[in-house]
């Protein structure tokens, strides 16, 4: 018989994975390679890169276990090519294999990578999505907007979860309503379940630190599961001591409390460690035993087969050039506080410290600080979704892309967003106790401390009014404006440009 490879990527970690069905354990040869060319093509947080390292070298010992002939080439290997069409090429020429079998990549610069490469690769479709792109492409055929809520009732129709019959359960397909609480003074969010890093980890930790320790985040009291074991327990710990309140206090954010009620899983599910059935299924049985709400566990089940879904729908039909729109044409460079964290504004200070500490930050903090201040401030848009993918553990293009260019930025002109995601200090004032230890007053519209939210909201309404005006959905917001009197808005916007200015000078804002 004649050997191929079977190349598995580091966020293809699933036991069930299309390229591994398709291969014979007898005669095929898995590849699996660490390589420059994937750490450094945006310069990734050293805890993603930690996290990703231990946890393929730990599937390639699983792979072993279950019978595969396993190349893996370590980062440091001297002989490795850095590249993946490199290291297939090195494992063609090791074994005599003449061809290659894949998983589809998530990302369109890798596909392309395995396509032009020099040993012909046949690519399977990554299956372990709910959704294929074909089934996408025919619920997006003919729709004038791709609205994620009718995407999501598809869905639940498909897997069945939480339908009653041919209807939802409980009578409402979405309880996102119930989902907006504020945080309340005292609120004990339980702790993610953390992990002692074992050999293999720190032996990876070690590497890490050497290779990319001065890059930007830390990689100090690293607890990440790296097994899908480890993953199973601490889905269970999530469904446990969080889920209940998930829903509740799905957007509420508190200084020093990171995680709140959120699952943490994104890294493992993303990678392979987890599969969408097994973390939607665990949150279900916990509704139906009566331990979680029915608000809860479908906002959970909503963001895995509704949003997650939809999400890889739109990267995948909208193309490689995806990452370079600029529907709104903004051209302003990245402050150098998304790196840093020195900035007054204490919400933007938090969020960014907690991703440099954690490579993780929740959804609104996500959306409605650092995305939110960037397209007030009009960031160009392919710097901040540069950002997204270097500093969280869960970020790979065909998940990242569409939330930042096209949920949090707008760049897409509203192929995932009908309306930008913008407020003013306002939201993030109700949402969070951010506000109380600021350097700038919330309730300051303008003048001496007066929060740059609230300046930029504005400035960012006016200079887009051609574009948004005609928005129904914003329409009470350019009647609000245009109530203010007229001296009101020029010092507003006055103010505006002096924020933009500053920021343009790298003044500290
Ligand atoms: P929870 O709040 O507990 O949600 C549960 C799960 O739902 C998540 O684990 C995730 O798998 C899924 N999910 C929820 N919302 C989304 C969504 N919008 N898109 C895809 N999956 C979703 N998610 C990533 O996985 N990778 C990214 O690179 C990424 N970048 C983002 C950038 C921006 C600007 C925004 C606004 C969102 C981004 N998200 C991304 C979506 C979301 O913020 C994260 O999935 C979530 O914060 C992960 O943390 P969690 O596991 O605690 O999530
Ligand atoms: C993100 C990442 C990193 C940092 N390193 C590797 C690596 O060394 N080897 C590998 O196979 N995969 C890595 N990955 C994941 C890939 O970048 C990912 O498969 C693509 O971005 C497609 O989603
Ligand atoms: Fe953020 Fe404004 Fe609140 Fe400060 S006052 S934390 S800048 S929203």
């Amino acid at each position: 018989m004649v050997t191929r490879l079977v190349l598995v990527l580091g966020d293809q970690l699933s036991d069930d994975l299309s390229a591994l069905r398709e291969g014979d354990a007898a005669t095929d040869v898995v590849v699996m390679a660490e390589v420059q060319a994937e750490t450094d093509y945006v310069p990734h947080h050293p805890r993603k890169i930690a996290f990703l390292f231990a946890a393929m070298r730990k599937h390639a010992e699983r792979l072993r276990s279950a019978g595969w002939t396993v190349r893996y080439t370590r980062l440091d290997d001297p002989e490795n090519t850095h590249s993946i069409p490199g290291e297939l090429l090195r494992a063609a020429d090791a074994t005599g294999a003449t061809e290659a079998i894949a998983t589809e990549p998530g990302e369109f610069r890798l596909i392309s990578a395995l396509e032009d490469g020099p040993l012909p690769v046949h690519m399977f479709p990554d299956d372990r999505f709910l959704c294929s792109h074909a089934e996408f492409e025919d619920w997006a055929e003919g729709r004038k907007e791709l609205r994620m809520e009718w995407f999501y009732r598809e869905m639940r129709r498909k897997t069945g979860f939480l339908m009653d019959g041919d209807q939802p359960e409980g009578g409402k397909w979405n309880y996102d309503h119930d989902n907006r609480k504020p945080p309340k003074a005292g609120l004990d969010a339980p702790r993610p379940m953390r992990f002692t890093p074992d050999e293999t980890v720190e032996e990876v930790l070690e590497l890490v630190r050497a290779r990319f320790g001065n890059r930007y985040g830390s990689l100090d009291n690293f607890w990440f599961a790296t097994e899908p074991g480890q993953a199973r327990r601490a889905l269970a710990h999530w469904v446990k001591t969080a889920l209940p309140r998930f829903g509740d206090f799905q957007d509420a954010m508190v200084k020093g409390e990171p995680f709140m009620f959120h699952a943490l899983l994104s890294p493992y599910i993303n990678a392979g460690l987890l599969g969408w059935r097994e973390v939607c299924e665990a949150a279900i049985d916990a509704y139906r035993a009566g331990d979680a709400p029915l608000n809860a566990v479908e906002g959970f089940v909503r963001q895995i087969i509704g949003w997650r879904e939809y999400i890889r729908g739109v990267y995948f039909r909208e193309g490689p050039d995806y990452t370079s729109r600029n529907a709104l044409e903004a051209t302003r460079g990245l402050p150098e506080f998304y790196w840093t964290a020195e900035t007054d504004m204490a919400c933007v200070a938090e969020c960014v410290s907690t991703t440099m500490a954690e490579a993780y930050a929740h959804h609104i903090q996500r959306l409605m600080v650092t995305g939110n201040f960037a397209l007030l401030a009009g960031l160009h848009p392919h710097q901040v979704h540069e950002w997204y993918l270097v500093v969280y553990a869960d970020a790979y293009e065909w998940v990242e892309a569409p939330n930042v260019i096209g949920m949090s930025q707008f760049a897409d002109g509203g192929v995932v967003g009908s309306k930008p995601y913008v407020s003013g200090g306002n939201y993030i004032n109700r949402m969070s106790d951010y506000c109380k230890s600021c350097a700038y007053s919330v309730t300051t519209k303008t003048g001496a401390g007066a929060c740059p939210f609230n300046l930029l909201y504005w400035h960012f309404l006016d200079r887009h009014r051609d574009r948004f005006e005609g928005n129904p959905r914003m329409a009470q917001m350019y009647r609000t404006w245009d109530r203010m009197d007229a001296d009101r808005r020029a010092t507003v916007i006055a103010e505006g440009d002096d924020i933009l200015a500053r920021l343009d000078r790298g003044e500290r804002i």
